[in-house]
């Protein structure tokens, strides 16, 4: 089970690195790791099983993350129409975006990330997600707002990418044109 103390922090070079595609079908240690993951961020939202194991609350987990070079995700949460994302994916790929970007008002933090980063992280407004289930079926995925925006971050984990990366350093609090 994965726990608070398997998640890297920043400064670890594998949350830098550009983690590697995981072949299908995985691997029953591959399968392991993705039902990993999605079990950490749904146990980490239940408040006994959070305080019981000892997990920081949050909304997704990429591989690199527990320290596992391989592009996997798992990502738990209801959004703003009380719609449920829950999904644990392999080599989840952007394949298609919008060009209107959006951010979150109050900026993103990040499981990995202590410090306290504070400007806009532009995101695609609708991204079109393509990737594998633990079962090796492929998975489509249409998604905009706060659910394009959690899956455009932890993507962004399996290129090396940090959230605080996006964010423009001369102005962070710039409204894009
Ligand atoms: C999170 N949670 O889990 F707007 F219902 C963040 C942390 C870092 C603050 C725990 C979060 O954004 N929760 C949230 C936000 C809302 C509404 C709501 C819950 N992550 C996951 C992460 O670090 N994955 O690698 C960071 C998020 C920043 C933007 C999307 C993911
Ligand atoms: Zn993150």
């Amino acid at each position: 089970m994965i726990t608070r103390k398997d998640i890297v922090i920043d400064g670890h070079p594998v949350l830098r690195q550009v983690a590697q595609d995981v072949p299908i079908p995985l691997t029953e240690e591959d399968k392991k790791t993705l039902r990993g993951l999605l079990e950490y961020v749904k146990n980490s939202q239940d408040e006994e099983l959070a305080k019981k194991y000892d997990l920081k609350p949050g909304v997704g987990l990429a591989a690199p993350q527990i320290a596992v070079s391989k592009k996997m995700i798992g990502v738990h949460f209801t959004d703003e129409d009380g719609k449920l994302h829950s999904y644990a994916l392999a080599n989840p790929k952007i394949i298609s975006h919008s060009v209107d970007t959006i951010f979150i008002e109050s900026g993103e933090g990040c499981l990995s990330v202590e410090k306290d980063v504070k400007g806009h992280v532009p995101r695609y407004e609708r991204i079109k997600v393509q990737a594998f289930d633990a079962e090796g079926k492929e998975v489509l995925l249409k998604l905009r707002d706060y659910a394009a925006i959690v899956l455009q971050h932890e993507i962004d984990h399996l290129q090396g990418i940090l959230f605080y990366d996006r964010i423009d350093k001369e102005q962070p609090f710039i409204i894009n044109e």
